[in-house]
């Protein structure tokens, strides 16, 4: 598991170099914008139950038929389960955004996630859809400038968005 420092420095060493120019600048921009970064995760960790609950309710109308006898949500186990699924999902999220580096989201959650719904009859397709719901939830609620100092966060946000674009194709 690697943060954008550690992943930076791996790098830089398994080529034997020192960091570059660049590298410096791009770390130093993590650093300046830390508190944007802190206050994202604050943001959509405070509001997890929301993001996910609206993002199933959504993909359920969309798709009654998993709600529907033998669906696979049907049953509140299967439901359960489901939900419980977004929710860890989204946690691996936050802990991707915080840390700067997708890593722990490939290594502890998206690694061997499409097999698993492969082997469990679960549509993969159908997750990447919930998944794309919270996005949209977490980025209406990360990039919300009502009452704070307003800055730039553009690439603070596409960075959010890549992260469950990555989720999503991961089991789509
Ligand atoms: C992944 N999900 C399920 C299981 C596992 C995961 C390992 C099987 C074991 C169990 O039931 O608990 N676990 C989960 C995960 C990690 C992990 C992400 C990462 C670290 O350890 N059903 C739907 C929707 C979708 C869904 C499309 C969006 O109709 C999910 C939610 N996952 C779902 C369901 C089950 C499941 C299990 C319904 C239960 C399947 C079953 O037993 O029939």
């Amino acid at each position: 598991m690697f943060d954008a420092f550690a992943k930076v420095v791996s790098q830089a060493d398994a080529r034997g170099e020192y960091l570059s120019p660049s590298q410096l600048d791009a770390l130093s921009a993590i650093v300046t914008d830390g508190n944007k970064r802190m206050d994202v995760v604050n943001r959509i960790t405070s509001n997890s139950s929301t993001i996910v609950a609206n993002a199933a309710r959504s993909l359920f109308a969309e798709q009654p038929q998993l709600i529907a006898p033998g669906g696979n949500a049907y049953t509140s186990r299967r439901m359960a389960a489901c939900l419980r699924d977004m929710e860890i999902i989204l946690r691996y999220i936050t802990y991707a955004i915080f840390a700067g580096d997708a890593s722990i989201l490939d290594d502890r959650c998206l690694n061997g996630l499409r097999e698993t719904y492969l082997a469990l009859g679960t549509p993969g397709s159908s997750v990447a859809v919930g998944v794309q719901k919270m996005k949209d939830a977490a980025i209406a609620i990360a990039g919300d400038t009502n009452g704070i100092t307003r800055g730039d966060c553009a690439s603070l946000m596409s960075e959010i968005a890549s992260y469950f674009d990555r989720a999503a194709s991961a089991v789509a």
